[in-house]
C-alpha cells in the first residue's frame, strides 16, 4: 500500500437522481456528503454535476451530461471524477474510456478512506478483503490505464499492486484473506470471552459517521482517541472500562460509523467488527442533532442495525451537539420536549424509544445520560 494522502487530487463530483427510485435523500444532500467523503480522502472538490434521469444508461449518465462532465473536468484540470452511486463494471469502464480520466464511485471512495484509516491487523485485513471483493468483477484489465494515470484516490491497495493479476489470483487472495481474518477474529473472540467473564455490562457507541461517538467516548473514558470533524475518523474498535455516577463499572466500545449507501461489500467484510455489537447490553445511538439530515441519518443507522440483526437491542438515542442548537429552552428537558413534538423526530423513531440530549463537547447532561443508561442496564442485568 502506498500512502499518497499528501497528493491533493482535484475531483469532480457527479450525482444522479433516478425518477423511479424512492428517495429519502435529496441528490444535493447526498452530494454534499460525497464532497465530505472526497475531502476525507484528501481530494479537493472542484465542481459538482447533477442530473435527473429515468434510469441509468450504460454510461450511467445521459450523453449530453457526459459532455458537460468532460468540459468541466478539462476546465478545472480534474484528475478524478467521483460518482455518488456504485457503478457497474461496464459503466465504469465506459466512463473512463470516454472521460479519459480516473472514474471512481462512492464505494471505492469509502474503501479508500478505510484503507488509509485502518491501523489494526483486523481492520487492515477487512479493508483489503472488501477492496478485493469490489475489484473482482471489475478486473477485465481496466486497471492497466490507472497505472498510466498514476496514484491517488482509490489506487491504494490491490489496484495498484495487482494490475496484472487475473481473477484466479484474486480469488486465491480473497480466500487467504478470509482465512487470516478468521484466525484474527477467533483469537479476539477468546479475548472477548474473557471480557465477558469480567462480568461487566457492555455498552457500544453506534451512530452515523461524525455524530460525535469518539468525542463522547473520550469524555466517558479519558481515552484520548481521535475525534475529528471528518467522516470516518474511527475505523478500529476500542474498549475501555468506565465507572457510572453510582459507582458501577461497565465496558464502553467506540467503533466505525455508518453512512447512507454503505456498500454491502463493506458491511460483509466488517462483519467481524460489527458482530461485536451483539455483545452489547445496550447500544448508545449517537446522532448529531445539529445536522439538517439528522432524521435521515437516524434512519440509516436504524436500518443498518436491522440488517445486522440488532433491531431489538435495547437502545438509548443520544442526541448530541446540543450546544449548537439555538433555543430559548432553559433546561435540557424542555429542549428535548420541544423536539419530541416535531415531525422529523417522530418520523425517525418510535416514540417509546428512550432518548437524551447531550453535548459531548461541553459535557452538558452527560451525567443525565449515564443515569438513564444505568436504569436501562439495571432492567437487563
Ligand atoms: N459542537 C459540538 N461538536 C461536537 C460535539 N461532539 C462532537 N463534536 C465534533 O464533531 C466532530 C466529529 O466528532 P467525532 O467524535 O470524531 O465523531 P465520530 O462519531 O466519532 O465520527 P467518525 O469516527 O468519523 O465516524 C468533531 O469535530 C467533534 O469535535 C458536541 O457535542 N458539540
Ligand atoms: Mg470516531
Amino acid at each position: 500500500m502506498i500512502n499518497v494522502s499528501s497528493i491533493v487530487e482535484k475531483a469532480l463530483l457527479v450525482g444522479v437522481t433516478f425518477k423511479r427510485t424512492p428517495m429519502r435523500w435529496r441528490t444535493d444532500d447526498s452530494l454534499h456528503e460525497l464532497a465530505e467523503l472526497a475531502r476525507a480522502a484528501g481530494a479537493e472538490v472542484m465542481g459538482t454535476i447533477r442530473q435527473r434521469l429515468f434510469r441509468p444508461t450504460s454510461y450511467y449518465l445521459g450523453k449530453g451530461k457526459l459532455e458537460e462532465v468532460k468540459q468541466l473536468k478539462a476546465l478545472h484540470k480534474c484528475s478524478v471524477v467521483i460518482f455518488d452511486d456504485e457503478l457497474s463494471p461496464t459503466q465504469q469502464r465506459n466512463l473512463e474510456q470516454t472521460i479519459g480520466e480516473k472514474v471512481i464511485d462512492r464505494t471505492a471512495l469509502i474503501l479508500d478512506i478505510f484503507a488509509s484509516r485502518a491501523r489494526t491487523r483486523e481492520g487492515q485485513l477487512q479493508v483489503e478483503l472488501a477492496q478485493h471483493e469490489y475489484l473482482m468483477p471489475r478486473l477485465a484489465g481496466q486497471w492497466s490505464h490507472l497505472e498510466r494515470l498514476g496514484g491517488g484516490i482509490a489506487t491504494r491497495g490491490p489496484g495498484e499492486t495487482q494490475i496484472e493479476t487475473d481473477r484466479r489470483l484474486i480469488r486465491g487472495r480473497i480466500k487467504k484473506l478470509k482465512e487470516q481474518l478468521e484466525r484474527v477474529i477467533r483469537h479476539r473472540t477468546l479475548h472477548r470471552g474473557r471480557r465477558r467473564k469480567s462480568g461487566l455490562p457492555v455498552v457500544s457507541l453506534v451512530g452515523y459517521t461524525n455524530a460525535g461517538k469518539s468525542t463522547l467516548f473520550n469524555r466517558l473514558s479519558n481515552a484520548g482517541v481521535t475525534s475529528k470533524n471528518q467522516l470516518f475518523s474511527t475505523l478500529d474498535p476500542i474498549t475501555r472500562r468506565i465507572r457510572l455516577p453510582l459507582g458501577d463499572e461497565l465496558l464502553v466500545t467506540d467503533t466505525v460509523g455508518f453512512i447512507h449507501k454503505l456498500p454491502p461489500t463493506v458491511v460483509s467484510a466488517f462483519r467481524g467488527t460489527l458482530e461485536d455489537l451483539h455483545d452489547a447490553d445496550v447500544l448508545l445511538h449517537v446522532a448529531d442533532i445539529s445536522s439538517p439530515m439528522v432524521s435521515e441519518q437516524i434512519r440509516v443507522v436504524e436500518d443498518t442495525l436491522d440488517q445486522l440483526g440488532m433491531a431489538n437491542k435495547p437502545k438509548l438515542l443520544v442526541l448530541n451537539k446540543a450546544d449548537l442548537i439555538k433555543s430559548s429552552a432553559e433546561t435540557i428537558d424542555s429542549l428535548l420536549d420541544s423536539f419530541e413534538d416535531q415531525e422529523w423526530l417522530s418520523n425517525a423513531l418510535d416514540s417509546n424509544q428512550p432518548k437524551v440530549l447531550v453535548s459531548a463537547i461541553t459535557g452538558r447532561n452527560v451525567d443525565g445520560m449515564l443515569e438513564t443508561l444505568q436504569r436501562m442496564l439495571v432492567n437487563q442485568w
